[in-house]
């Protein structure tokens, strides 16, 4: 667990000229940056797509930019070649299993305590103390309800029920859920386009200009995350239709714009008894989102990982892997076999 004196520092580091940020990009990642951009108003956001790890092909973005100092926030992994190269002073706020760095300034609550679960927008709220709303939509995108939801609840009546006690509710049966998937759903696509909805969110004042579209920002916003779900929508449903007794669940799909952990998420709260795969065709391999609330996730993967082509890690419950496609039916036999 991080202390006050942990959220002095990261202020303390707040203050420079020119940070470079480089966030998840999920809604826990946007969260963090934008409340510590809102918090000193200079620098520039990157995104970083695709594999959770800021390694040398990042270099460039440094170079470019010029920074006197480089955030990463809810990043897996910073590679140790990464932090050599940059040449200026490298912050990195993380909530995932801690990983050994030398040369940087390390913030994980899991450092010293191995079981902590708080997400990297909470720890960036509990230094900046503002922008109550963008700390909710960053925890429960992370399926985790702050002690500060009661504030929240109470400034904001009709985005989360006093009476939702968590995640999965504020998620899937709040206004606040919708936040949310919009915060998950505009950094889909492009990445000019995702980082066009980043930027319009670093002065968005308040989440009923987006979600009563009242101003030019909110309506571009809306208008964004609404073209993403509708073919949220359509995807969910088909899988949804697919839903038989088995317990392992398994829906694969092809679609430019990857969905996984939306609709993996989404799945699970609906049938929480089911181990969930939401697989996405891309070039000759499957990329997965796993889920399961009764059994660990974690372990299975990695035993059904053993003498198939592919990878994959992430948290206890809550994975994900990319298997070749010619191996991937051996994959779910191997996890089939564990349930
Ligand atoms: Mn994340």
């Amino acid at each position: 667990m991080l202390d006050e004196n942990d959220y002095a520092a990261i202020m303390s580091e707040l203050n420079c000229e020119r940070p470079l940020f480089f966030m998840h990009d999920d809604p826990d990642g946007l969260a963090s940056f934008l409340l510590l951009y809102r918090h000193c108003r200079k620098g520039n956001g990157v995104l970083v797509k695709t594999a959770p790890v800021v390694d040398a092909r990042y270099l460039r973005k440094v170079d470019e930019y010029s920074p006197d100092k480089i955030f990463v926030v809810d990043v897996a992994v910073v590679e140790q070649e990464f932090i050599d190269k940059a040449k200026v002073p490298v912050v990195w706020i993380d909530h995932h299993e801690p990983l050994k760095r030398s040369n940087a300034v390390y913030f994980n609550p899991r450092v010293k305590t191995k079981s902590a679960y708080f997400p990297a927008t909470y720890i960036c709220y509990r230094a900046v103390k503002q922008d109550l709303w963008i700390a909710m939509v960053g925890c429960v995108g992370d399926w985790f309800l702050p002690e500060f939801s009661d504030e929240f609840a109470e400034q904001y009546p009709d985005l989360l029920d006093r009476g939702i006690k968590n995640p999965d509710d504020a998620l899937f049966k709040s206004k606040l859920g919708v936040l949310v998937r919009l915060f998950s759903f505009v950094l889909k696509g492009k990445t000019t386009d995702a980082m066009k909805c980043v930027r319009i969110l670093t002065r968005v004042k308040s989440p009923y200009d987006i979600l009563m579209q009242r101003t030019p920002d909110g309506r571009f916003l809306y208008r964004r995350y609404e073209k993403f779900n509708s073919q949220y929508q359509k995807l969910l449903s088909e899988a949804l239709s697919g839903i038989g007794k088995d317990k392992l669940f398994v829906f694969a799909y092809s679609n430019q714009t990857s969905f996984s952990s939306d609709l993996a998420n989404d799945i699970l709260y609906r049938y929480p008894d089911k181990f969930i795969i939401i697989g996405r065709e891309k070039d000759d391999e499957i990329r997965m989102s796993l889920r399961a609330r009764d059994v660990m996730v974690l372990p299975r993967l990695k035993k059904a990982l053993e003498g198939v082509d592919g990878y994959g890690g992430g948290h206890e419950y809550a994975c994900g892997a990319n298997v070749k496609k010619k191996d991937f039916a051996r994959f779910v036999d191997a996890l089939k076999a564990q349930l």
